[in-house]
């Protein structure tokens, strides 16, 4: 990876990502890109106006900055895909499609985050195996399951580099996600800090893996730079990194905020694609494959993410 182009750079894992590609790669060696302006300016480096689902647009920011790695971040979440999924189709599909084309014709390598939305109720819930059916039943899931497919076709077909992981729910501090099922496990740190009280949208007892920022963004650039020889699958490894509900979650909570209080009240959407989705991961082809190993468990995550949104909210 020389020259790094970044979709959904403005997202809640792109955000992050383009800092860290730039502490490693460069400033000017990555493009953060998005189909939304940034508001402010965007830290130092280049920034592009791209919309995935155009070709034209994704074609000329790898052609002018001479790019040769996409991380493809631009996507409808889980939740807010049910809602529109003809537009979720267009987007999380027709973006990918368009990227692997530009990735073949430019020889780039492509990064595609799939997720646990990638599988369904029929998949084995407990310690979910990496190779296992797949049969979502979201939209968001469709297009997870398609373009963990289509990345695969693209390797094999036109030799193109595509690599990927399937994300847990990512817990962050510094900029939101929007209109995912696993969006909770944020929330719950900005309402605990700022109100004591957090009314949750899933069961108390709905299980889902996690995963802390600095993880996920390791995962996604270790994945890139692994030996490409030591990969068996090369496209959507399991990582996981704790496993927790709602009820365990603010327990933790609590052991730094005493008077915090949880409490429920369900949305139906929400619940529905969780309790399609599986318990917990088996991410052991990922550790085997390119060493993947996570860092932060619900302990040193909570502490981390109070100390740093205390911070941010000014609350500290
Ligand atoms: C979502 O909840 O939609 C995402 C995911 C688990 O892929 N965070």
């Amino acid at each position: 990876m020389k020259k790094i182009l970044v979709t959904g750079a403005l997202g809640q894992i792109g955000s992050e990502l383009v800092v860290a590609l730039r502490q490693g790669y460069g400033v000017d060696n990555v493009v953060a890109s998005d189909v939304k302006m940034p508001a402010a300016r965007h830290g130092d480096g280049p920034f592009a106006y791209v919309d995935c689902t155009n070709l034209g647009q994704i074609r000329e920011a790898v052609r002018r900055y001479e790019i040769d790695t996409i991380f493809h971040l631009a996507a409808l979440l889980s939740a807010v895909a049910e809602e529109r999924p003809q537009v979720a189709w267009n987007v999380n599909m027709g973006g990918l499609y368009r990227v692997l084309e530009v990735a073949r014709e430019s020889r780039a390598a492509v990064f595609f985050p799939s997720s646990i939305g990638a599988f369904g109720p029929s998949t084995p819930p407990d310690s979910t195996p990496q190779d296992t059916t797949q049969r979502p039943t979201t939209m968001y899931g469709v297009t997870k399951v398609a373009g963990e497919l289509l990345c695969d076709y693209y390797a094999q077909r036109f030799r193109v580099d595509a690599r990927g992981v399937r994300f847990p729910g990512i817990i962050s501090h510094v900029v939101v996600p929007g209109g995912g099922t696993t969006d909770y496990a944020v929330d719950i740190f900005y309402q605990a800090l700022r109100y004591r009280h957090y009314t949750c949208f899933l069961e108390p007892d709905t299980r889902l893996d996690m995963m802390y920022m600095p993880d996920a963004l390791r995962a996604a650039i270790e994945v890139m730079e692994a030996d490409a020889e030591k990969l068996a699958h090369r496209n959507a490894f399991n990582v996981t990194a704790m496993n927790l509900t709602p009820d365990e979650l603010a327990a933790e909570i609590r052991k730094h905020i005493p008077d915090f209080v949880i409490d429920y009240d369900v949305d139906a959407v929400r619940q529905a694609i969780a309790d399609s989705w599986p318990n917990s991961l088996d991410d052991s082809a990922a550790r085997s494959e390119w060493g993947w190993s996570p860092t932060y468990d619900i302990e040193t995550m909570t502490a981390d993410m109070l100390e740093k949104l205390s911070r941010k909210l000014h609350l500290d």
